[in-house]
Formats: structure tokens, sequence, C-alpha cells
């Protein structure tokens, strides 16, 4: 029986554990990525493992998140990471040079080859056939050190497309249509795995916004093959050189299978305030739109903004209609300059905004009060967009252009046929215009030494982690229902300049869920409680960010009991020392109540022998109730040891 090929590149590169369903594997990593939003508390920690060189091949900084500065934080937070460039050998991609995952997939991504990186969207690299992960800070940190990256032996979903794209039917239609078959929940440890003949007629970044949206299914990553239009792609780039060329075998395994006709698919578009919300854009015809953004790590690519340009050419936007337009890289910034698509995205109204995460996370161009905002992102958490009754809805770039010229949700077929737009057909540069300029690359050895690292008032230290308690007993210091994500956990936005500050940021926590959270939680912990917080399904879903572990675990919380959890937070909570456990009976979940005294007796032993099934007392209640510690080994070693940090420092001792 042949291989798929995400066993064939993760199989090449396990250094411990073997290719076995049900156990863990643990993976090389050749490239690192971190993001500005992540990566000072990624760097912090890695300041404090004491690790000297990097040993990863390649490792990249990127500022993109909080590029609006109002007040000094971000900008201290910026010179802190280039400060730490300069002195590790790492790469530093410069704020205005682009999103992370438009820019490595343009100047870095290699077939083949394996890259975690500190953003949930890592897996946009899985266009261009490499194995992309996303992970909590730490845990690229450790890679960065030479540690593999652990992750369950996935299970392999194969996705074959067949036929292709229609008139006013994008990639992104496809993921949503993908979203729809798999929903939000339930995909945990899964890779989704694209082939298929549909695959000749979709370019490298139409595969990595399919790939970059499967994270809103909760899948490990996705991944294409490398092929021609791979090649193609680098081709264009000056970077044919990395090219290889990557399939699975003809009689490859796999778990699961679903096929999409790409030939018979509408425009779609999600609804508020999930992904997960998938309707026909004709379903929602007529409903007035107020804002319209193109932009993001989904659809930021040079043929978006190429497309945008042809549906503008010659028109303005109506008064109503906000549109905003983030190029996502300077690169494609540069470029549809050259083509002259830009001027026709300026005479149309639209408002360029630097190349950066901007809107999609809530930096600047929040919508009016419930305003309705199409948007070309990946994400429509409540609140999200940093206006919390905002309506916001997840389209293509042609269905959002559609509507931003007519003022209400549209697809291209309506735009058509009352305006005469026809369906725009861009063709892709043979070479793009390429400029590193902006790119830094890491200083010669004998020169690192000297470099000192800056460190602004608003870089606090790497969080401190304690070990699972000897017995827990605190309280259910708030009771959450399903689906709840990081973003409800830990807001971005206005929020987001408190990254590297944990003292400052946890004032924060569940802040549009229960604004008294914090307060509370911080009283009872000072008052000696262990808190739990209690949720429903799903617990954690997005991003990739460690700060809804860590600045909980600041309030005094040590463990959630959920009725499940999603992958990265998972491991997230385990790193930073709140143990995350699982209802045994979700209906168990409808018995605690927010306040309730809970009791586990004798946590941290059954913690380090493995067991899996404890007792929680209620003492509220009187009742008991069964939830599952479903940990790895190596995780119930670090829940133990104080956190992951504190497993590594131990570990490296013990080989000394
Ligand atoms: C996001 O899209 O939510 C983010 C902001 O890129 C996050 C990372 C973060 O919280 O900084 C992600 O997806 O991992
Ligand atoms: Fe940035 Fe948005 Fe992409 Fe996250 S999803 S990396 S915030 S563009």
């Amino acid at each position: 029986m042949g291989k798929s090929l995400t066993r064939k590149i993760l199989e090449s590169h396990i250094v411990e554990g073997e290719w076995k369903a049900g156990t863990e594997i643990g993976i090389r990593i050749d490239q690192t990525l971190t993001q500005d939003a992540t990566g000072t508390m990624a760097y912090l920690q890695f300041e404090a493992m004491g690790i000297r060189a990097l040993a990863s091949d390649l490792s990249v900084s990127y500022i993109d998140h909080n590029t609006l500065q109002m007040g000094f934080e971000n900008a201290d937070d910026h010179r802190y990471l280039l400060s730490v460039a300069r002195k590790y050998g790492i790469v530093m991609s410069r704020a205005g040079n682009g999103i992370c995952h438009q820019v490595h997939l343009e100047r870095f991504g290699k077939p083949g080859a394996t890259l975690l990186g500190s953003d949930s969207h890592t897996p946009t690299g899985g266009g261009i056939g490499m194995a992309a992960i996303g992970a909590g800070g730490l845990d690229v940190a450790l890679a960065m050190g030479g540690a593999p990256f652990f992750l369950p032996c996935p299970e392999v979903v194969r996705i074959t497309l067949k036929g292709r794209l229609g008139p006013w039917v994008s990639a992104k239609d496809a993921v949503l249509k993908v979203l729809e078959k798999f929903g939000t929940k339930g995909n945990v440890g899964r890779i989704f795995e694209y082939t298929g003949p549909g695959l000749a007629s979709l370019s490298v970044p139409e595969r990595a916004t399919i790939a970059n949206m499967g994270a809103e299914c909760g899948v490990t990553t996705s991944i294409f093959p490398s092929d021609e239009a791979t090649r193609g792609f680098l081709r264009a780039q000056g970077r044919e050189g990395d090219w290889a060329p990557l399939d699975a075998d003809p009689d490859a395994a796999y778990d699961l299978e679903a096929e999409i006709d790409l030939s018979a698919l509408e425009p779609l578009a999600a609804r508020p305030h999930s992904p997960g919300n998938v309707s026909a854009v004709k379903d929602l015809s007529g409903i007035k739109v107020d804002q319209v953004c193109v932009g993001s790590c989904t659809n930021s690519s040079y043929k978006d903004l190429a497309t945008v340009a042809l549906m503008l050419r010659g028109r303005v936007v109506p008064a109503d209609v906000s549109l905003v337009v983030t190029p996502g890289s300077r690169q494609v910034l540069l470029n549809i300059e050259r083509d002259g698509y830009l001027a026709d995205i300026i005479a149309a109204g639209a408002r360029i905004v630097e190349p950066s995460c901007s809107f999609c996370i809530g930096n600047g161009q929040a919508p009016a009060s419930g305003a309705v905002s199409l948007r070309s992102s990946n994400r429509n958490f409540e609140g999200r967009s940093g206006t919390a009754d905002a309506q916001v809805y997840l389209v293509s770039p042609e269905t959002a252009i559609a509507s931003a010229l007519l003022g209400r949700i549209a697809g291209g077929s309506e735009l058509e046929a009352e305006l005469g737009v026809k369906p725009p057909r861009p063709e892709l540069p043979e070479s793009y215009l390429t400029d590193d300029r902006m790119i830094i690359a890491p200083l010669p050895v004998p020169e690192r030494e000297a470099v000192e690292i800056v460190r602004g008032p608003n870089i606090g230290g790497p969080p401190s982690v304690a070990a699972v308690p000897e017995s827990l007993s605190g309280r259910a210091a708030i009771k959450v229902g399903d689906k709840i994500t990081t973003d409800h956990i830990m807001p971005a936005g206005a929020r987001l300049k408190y990254r590297s500050n944990i003292q400052a940021y946890s004032a924060f926590v569940f802040e549009g869920v229960d604004p008294l959270f914090a307060a509370r939680a911080a009283a009872l912990r000072d008052s000696g409680s262990h808190n739990v917080i209690v949720a429903g399904l799903s617990y954690g879903q997005g991003s990739s960010r460690e700060h809804a572990a860590i600045c909980p675990a600041a309030l005094g919380v040590r463990a959630v009991i959920a009725k499940s959890f999603e992958r990265m937070h998972k491991a997230n909570l385990v790193n930073f020392g709140v143990l995350p456990l699982s209802f045994a009976r979700e209906s168990d979940y409808d018995l605690v109540d927010q306040g309730d005294e809970l009791e586990i007796r004798g946590l941290r032993e059954a913690v380090a022998s493995g067991k899996t099934e404890l007792l929680v007392r209620d003492a509220t209640k009187g009742i008991d109730f069964t939830v599952l510690c479903e940990l790895s080994e190596r995780q119930r070693r670090i829940a133990t040891a104080g956190g992951a940090l504190a497993a590594a420092a131990a570990a490296a001792k013990g080989r000394k």
C-alpha cells in the first residue's frame, strides 16, 4: 500500500516515535516563523532557555499584526524583535513588508519542508507543498533550539478536487465548501490532503487560500502536492531552484475521503459569527452592506487584488459603502502598481492600508455599530472586528467587490447583469518584481555578541508557571458554552498592544464574555483558590495565541474542564501548567454552575502516574463526577514539571 504525501513528508522528519495511529510523533522542524503578536512572548521564552545558536535551517520574525502604533507599545515591541533577530541570527521582515504567511509563501516556502509558526494560519504554506503547522510561541521557540515538535500521528483526509472554478467562483468558495462539509469542530488531529484533476487549474495563491482556512476546521494542516503550478510560482519568484516534485503514491491509503466538484460550486459566504455558518450568496442577496474589506492572509495575493482592480475599473464605490483594500505584502503592492491595477483601486475610492493584518485582527477599520461588513478574511468571530455588534460575513474578493459596487450582498453574476461587468481573468505575471530590502538578513556570527537587546517599558518577562497542585481546591470561576474561541478568551484588536506584558493583558481575560471575570478570578486567586474554567465543546478554537493560556494562568486558573478542546489551545494549556480535563460524560457539564466549589484530590500524583480518570467533587452541590486527563507521557511530564520551559530545562540538566 502506498503512502499519502502527508505521510511522506512527516515520516521523513520523524525523530521520535513512529507513524502509528493513536501515538504521538516528534518531527524535526526545518523552518520557523513568528509574528509580532505572538513573537515577543516566543522570544522572551527563547531568551530564557539560554540557547545560543539556532538549530533550524531558517527562522523568520515577521512584524505584521500590531502596526498601528497608537502609543509606544507596538513600536517598543518592534524594536525588541529587531534586536533579538540581530542577536540570534533570525531573519526579520519589517513592519510594512507584509503578512507573515503571504511573505513566507513568496520568499521562503519550500516544497517538502516542515514549517512551524506561532500563528494558526501557518498552514497557508501547505499551498506550496510544505507541512506547515501552527503552534504556540513556546513550541516554536523550542523548535528554534532544535527540539522536535510533537503532534498526534494524524488522520489523513483525502479531498479530491474535480472540474474547474466557473466564472465568479473562487478558491474561497471552495474552502467555504470544505467548511460546510467538515464544520469547525470535530477535526482535531486530522490533516487535509488535496489531490485530483481539479488541482491543475489552481495557482499556488489559490491553493494557499484553501490551505489557510483549513485552520477554521481545526485540522493540524492542509497539504497540496508540488507540481508544475508550484514550479511556475517559484519560477516567477526567481526561486525555481527551491522546487521539487511531490505527490502521494497512486495507491496511497487514507483515513477518510471527500470530493469537491469545483465546476459545481457557486459563490458562498460565512454568516456571522462563525466561519462554519456557510450559505449560498444568492440566499443572502439584498442585505445592505456598510463596509467591504479585501485583504488578510486568505485573499490578498496579486491575483486577488488584480481581480478586485478589474472589477472596479472605471467605477466608484457608493457613498454609503466603505471599501478597504490591504495588499498581503509589499511585493503584491509593488506588482499591482507596476501592472496598473493599484490605480484602478485608488480611483474607485478604496482606502488602502499598508500590507499587514489590519482589519482582520481588528487592528483598525472597525465597522460602525451594527454595521454589515463583508470581508475576504478567514474569521468572523463576534467582536473580532473591533465592533461588538457588527455583522461580519466572509466572502471571496469577487463577491466582496460585487457587493461593494451594488451596496448590498450580491454575487458577481448580479453585478454582471446590472452593470455589465465581465468576470475578471487576470494573467499572473511570468515574473514578479521582487525586492527583499525590507527583509533583514542575519548579522554575521562575530557581530552578534555585541548586540544589546532593547527592552522598552512594555516588554515584560517570560511567564512564570506553576506546577500542577498536589490537590486541586478552588472554584468554577466562570462557566462558558460551546465553541469558545481564543478571541473570546484573550481579545485582540485594541488590546493587542499588551501582548508583551502579561500583567497588563491579564486584566482583559474574557473581557467580552464576562467583564467582571478578571477581577473576580484575581480575588479568588489571592484568597488561595485554584480557579477552574468550565466549558462546552471545542474550547479554544481559532488562533494559536498562547496568551489564552498564559493570562488565565496568571489569574490563578489551574484547570479547564471542557466537553472537548482544540489542538493548539490544549497544547498551550499544558505548556503553561493549566490542566485540560474533559467531562467523561458530556451531560455532567449541566451539573456544574459558576461559583461551585470544586476539588480533585491527589491531582498531581494522578497526573504523574498516568491515571486518566479523575474524580471531581462538587462540594457546593454535594456530587461527584468523572473527568478525563488525556495527555501523552511527554505532556504529563510537562504538567508536573511546571510547564514546558521548566520541563525543557530539566531535560537539558539530565543530559549534562
Ligand atoms: C489570528 O488570526 O487570530 C492571529 C492574530 O493571527 C492569531 C495569532 C495571534 O493571536 O497573535 C493566530 O491565528 O494564531
Ligand atoms: Fe493576520 Fe488575520 Fe492572517 Fe491572523 S488571520 S495572520 S490576523 S491576516
